[in-house]
C-alpha cells in the first residue's frame, strides 16, 4: 500500500513557531515514528508552500497511490485550484487538521477541499495524519 502524506504552506515550521496551537512536535520526527509503526506502507512525504507544487504532486501521485492524507493549510480555505486536483484524481484523499479549525477564526470555518475529499479529520494534533492513514487500512 502507497500512501502520499502532504502539507501545505507554512507547515514546514512546525515544532519551531506557534506551539500553543500546532504543538511543539518537529512534524520530521512524527513521521519518523509513523513509518516505523506502519512497516507495510510506503509513504511518500511532500512539504511545499507553493499551491502549484502542491497540484503538480497530487497529479503524479493521485492515479497510482492507495491513499493521500492532505493537509492543505491556509489553502484549505482558498484554492479552488488544489480542489479541482482533489477531484481530478482517482486516489481518495483524506483532508486533515492539526487544529480544531471550528474553534479558531469564522474564516478557517469554510473549506474548499472537503466536499471532494473522501473525509476529514481535525483537532487532533500531529495525530490527525495516523487516524487519516488508519481510515485506509478500514
Ligand atoms: O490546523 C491545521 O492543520 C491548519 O491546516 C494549519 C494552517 C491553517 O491555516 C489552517 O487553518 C489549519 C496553518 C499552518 C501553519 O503552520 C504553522 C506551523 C507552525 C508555526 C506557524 C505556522
Amino acid at each position: 500500500m502507497k500512501i502520499l502524506i502532504v502539507n501545505g504552506p507554512n507547515l514546514n515550521l512546525l515544532g519551531k513557531r506557534e506551539p500553543e496551537i500546532y504543538g511543539s512536535n518537529n512534524f520530521d520526527a512524527y513521521f519518523q515514528k509513523m513509518k516505523a509503526s506502519y512497516p507495510q506502507i510506503e509513504f511518500q512525504y511532500f512539504q511545499s508552500n507553493s499551491e502549484g507544487a502542491l497540484i503538480d504532486k497530487i497529479q503524479e501521485c493521485g492515479f497510482s497511490y492507495d491513499g493521500i492524507v492532505l493537509n492543505a493549510g491556509a489553502y484549505t480555505h482558498t484554492s479552488v485550484a488544489i480542489a479541482d486536483a482533489v477531484r481530478a484524481v482517482t486516489t481518495p484523499v483524506v483532508e486533515v487538521h492539526i487544529s480544531n479549525v471550528f474553534q479558531r477564526e469564522e474564516f478557517r470555518h469554510h473549506s474548499f477541499l472537503s466536499d471532494a475529499c473522501k473525509g476529514v479529520i481535525c483537532g487532533f494534533g500531529l495525530e490527525s495524519y495516523r487516524l487519516a492513514v488508519e481510515s485506509f487500512l478500514v
